[in-house]
């Protein structure tokens, strides 16, 4: 199978198998294994910040940072398609009973403008603005890279209204793969970054919830508890962070080049319609126009030659790049799509 789903979808390469195998471990609920400090501290330290905390997944860290930076009643807001309104199970209004203002954006970047529009004004009536988020990449938008010069300018809006940022960097490294930017220098400009190691960088488990704020950290920590997510001997995990972090990061640019050669064989099929220059990261997103077949049909058909995708509504779909994609299966599923769309 070519699984061209999610960057979620790798396995564990064997030397990264190797690292969990060998990884010290102690009880991480008493701070205690060595391993996840270490990736702790690591990560901490690529983005410049003091404090991170391993969490099991991309959605935790960003519910800790919404839970950890408000107060149930307020509102935070957010790009219209982020992770946080789409794919979150409505976890802000459930567990941190926010409500969520929505901006849209333009695939999914949103401007100064629009952010300083809807931050509620300071009178009795209005629910306070909490927190403003951010999604870089942004995956519904299709990998698209934040300007480091929008989010400056948001952070000023920010920075005069008093209301913190967090940064789903689920796909950070991407970014930094694709812009050369260190990491610190995105995350200087939030109060919270959340960072995925089962992405792109290939780990099985695990993402991180990185700050500067004690006092925000501590109350992360005890949410992570409650919301279910203090793990034991999770060195094992940790070990496979580590791995992702030292090797899997230079390696990004590979699947970004991967991406883009799909969306020009892509854009040769009639029936598809994408825009090559807008695949700036491991995502491609196109729509399929197609008067014969729903889009489960398609799916299968694709499926019933090795190729997976994912249907993302309508006429749209969503190929993902990652570790276990090679340069030849890149032209293999582009071959396929043309077989089957052509036939
Ligand atoms: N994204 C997944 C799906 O949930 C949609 C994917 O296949 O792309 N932030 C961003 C920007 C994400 O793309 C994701 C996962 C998450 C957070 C959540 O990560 P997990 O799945 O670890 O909770």
């Amino acid at each position: 199978m070519i699984d061209l789903r999610s960057d979620t979808v790798t396995k564990p390469t064997d030397d990264m198998r190797k690292a969990m195998a060998r990884a010290e471990v102690g009880d991480d609920v008493y701070g205690e294994d060595p391993t996840v400090n270490r990736l702790q501290e690591m990560a901490a330290a690529m983005l410049g910040k003091r404090f991170a905390l391993l969490v099991p997944s991309g959605t935790m860290a960003n519910q800790l940072a919404i839970r950890s930076h408000t107060q149930p009643g307020q509102e935070i807001i957010v790009e219209s398609t982020s992770h946080v309104v789409r794919y979150e199970q409505g976890a802000a209004g459930a567990l941190a009973g926010v409500q969520l203002h929505w901006v849209t954006g333009e695939r999914g970047i949103m401007t100064a403008e629009q952010v300083e529009a809807a931050i509620r004004p300071n009178d009795p009536h209005s629910i306070t603005t909490a927190l403003i988020c951010i999604e870089n990449t942004h995956n519904a938008g299709g990998g698209t890279i934040y300007p480091l010069s929008t989010i400056e300018r948001i952070r000023a809006v920010a920075v005069r209204h008093g209301i913190p940022m967090h940064l789903d960097g689920a796909r950070l490294f991407n970014a930094v793969a694709a812009t050369t930017l260190p990491p610190a220098v995105y995350a200087q400009h939030f109060e919270t970054v959340s960072l995925c190691l089962s992405k792109g960088l290939g780990a099985p488990v695990g993402s991180l919830l990185i700050s500067n704020d004690q006092r925000l950290m501590d109350r992360a920590r005890r949410f992570r508890r409650m919301y279910g997510g203090a793990m034991r001997q999770a060195g094992i995990l940790a070990a496979a962070g580590i791995y992702a972090l030292e090797r899997h990061v230079a390696r990004l640019k590979t699947d970004h080049d991967h991406a883009k050669k799909l969306a020009r064989l892509l854009q040769q099929i009639p029936a598809i319609q994408i825009a090559p220059q807008h695949v700036e990261t491991n995502i491609v997103m196109f729509d399929i126009v197609d008067e014969r077949r729903s889009s489960a049909q398609l799916m299968a058909a694709l499926k019933e030659h090795g190729v997976l995708v994912n249907a993302v509504g309508g006429q749209s779909y969503r190929a993902v790049t990652h570790l276990q994609i090679t340069d030849k299966q890149i032209d293999e599923a582009a071959a396929v799509f043309a077989n089957i769309l052509t036939r």
